[in-house]
């Protein structure tokens, strides 16, 4: 079990397999956006392992000499987690876990998704989010949600995570699972068609709306607050924002309000079943007459992000117009500036997209934020005329 509520941090080692033609600067990247998930969770770094492999080995992932190694770091710094950063098999997950019994049984082994996973767990508020998280669980975590590893998910299931279990108990809670991913998914389908509903009745009662979108933590949430007055909670951690929020922006150019909503941020490597699973909390987004593209201008991955997040709006289908907002604009100095400026016009001129507008702001000083505004209206009004 992890301790959460003892006096120390759960220590955490990170295994990265990297292509041998994979340039440092980009391990260094990714190996800073894994500890910063890990910190959003609450845990702290202790060690990592990284392994230049063109392809991960079949068996553990990472090499059998590899688990050798990694058996030792983990004794050695005591580690609670193990969090193999990448898309990797249940199965291999699993062998991993397996191994590291050994050293001790308490020791949870993550990929990626179990940790965004989890970190959602921590945020979720709504029955809806709850419900999605659930889903997403049970049909990512594969074999091991039959109790065969100390998972989260089988301590949360009360006792699962026995091991040695005969058949016939797996073939039970086989099925067992089984109905209860039917359950979720039909709770989840009667919660969409009442959000349905509701969006159709308060599309009515205002303009837009406009959506909120981006990477998580480029600043989507302050803006939230600064256009509609509101104030949610943001966060100098990723995913703080995981159910969506719809708020008003009072416009004098409209008898109505513009509706404006707010919702979870994307992360690179974000898998389908994580995006399939939110789409009902995606579905404000979806159905908005306008996105606004919001992206941290101070991100050294500034145009990485851009595309990530262009990637997952493809995925879903959600072409609407587009505002690409350059946040942060008080903490970029003027050539930096000038640098992004160039090299995103670039970008969206090599894209299909339909970005209408770049602006740029800061929505911390509120700097630059009528102009925003005037192009959301220029927006709607056009759109009346
Ligand atoms: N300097 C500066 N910091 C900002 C600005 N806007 C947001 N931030 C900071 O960036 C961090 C993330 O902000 P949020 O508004 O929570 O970002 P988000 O996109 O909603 O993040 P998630 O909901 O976690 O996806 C916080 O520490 C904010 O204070 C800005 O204009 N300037
Ligand atoms: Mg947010």
């Amino acid at each position: 079990m992890i301790p959460t509520t003892s006096s120390r941090l759960p220590k955490f080692l990170i295994v990265q397999v990297i292509p041998k033609t994979t340039k440092q600067e980009e391990i260094t990247t990714e190996l800073a956006e894994t500890k910063q998930l890990i910190d959003t969770f609450g845990g702290t770094v202790v060690s990592e392992i990284i392994q230049r492999l063109d392809h991960p080995s079949p068996n553990f992932y990472i090499g059998a000499g590899k688990v050798e190694e990694l058996k030792l770091l983990c004794d050695s710094n005591g580690i609670d987690v193990v969090v193999v950063n990448g898309l990797v098999k249940s199965s291999q997950l699993f062998r991993i876990e397996k191994e590291l019994w050994t050293v001790s049984p308490k020791i949870m082994v993550w990929d990626r998704i179990d940790l965004i996973l989890n970190i959602f767990d921590q945020h979720a508020t709504t029955l809806e989010s709850k419900l999605q998280i659930k889903l997403a669980r049970a049909t990512h975590m594969g074999p091991r949600i039959y109790g065969l590893g100390k998972t989260e998910l089988s301590r949360q299931g009360g006792g699962v995570g026995t091991r040695g279990k005969g058949e016939t108990n797996i073939e039970f809670e086989r099925r067992q699972i089984k109905v209860d991913q039917q359950k979720i998914k039909k709770e989840l389908k009667k919660l969409i068609k009442q959000k349905q509903n509701r969006l159709t009745k308060r599309t009515e009662m205002g303009i837009g709306p406009v959506a909120l979108v981006g990477y998580t933590s480029a600043g989507k949430t302050t803006l939230f607050n600064t256009l509609t007055g509101k104030q949610k909670e943001m966060n100098k951690g990723l995913f703080t924002t995981l159910d969506t929020v719809v708020g008003k922006l009072k416009s004098p150019n409209f008898e109505q309000p513009i509706l404006v909503s707010d919702t979870i941020g994307f992360i690179s490597n974000l898998p389908p079943v994580l995006i399939d699973s939110f789409k009902s909390t995606l579905l404000e987004s979806l159905e908005a007459k306008l996105l606004l593209h919001v992206v941290d201008a101070h991100d050294p991955q500034v145009l990485e992000k851009i595309s990530v997040v262009d990637e997952i709006l493809l995925s879903l289908k959600a072409n609407q117009p587009v505002i690409l907002v350059l946040n942060k604009c008080d903490i970029i100095d003027e050539a930096a500036l000038q640098s992004i400026q160039e090299k995103i016009e670039k970008y969206i001129s090599s894209r299909e997209s339909d970005v209408r507008t770049v602006q740029l702001i800061s929505a911390h000083t509120g700097a630059h934020i009528e102009e925003l505004v005037s192009h959301i209206e220029t927006f709607f009004e056009s759109k009346m005329r």
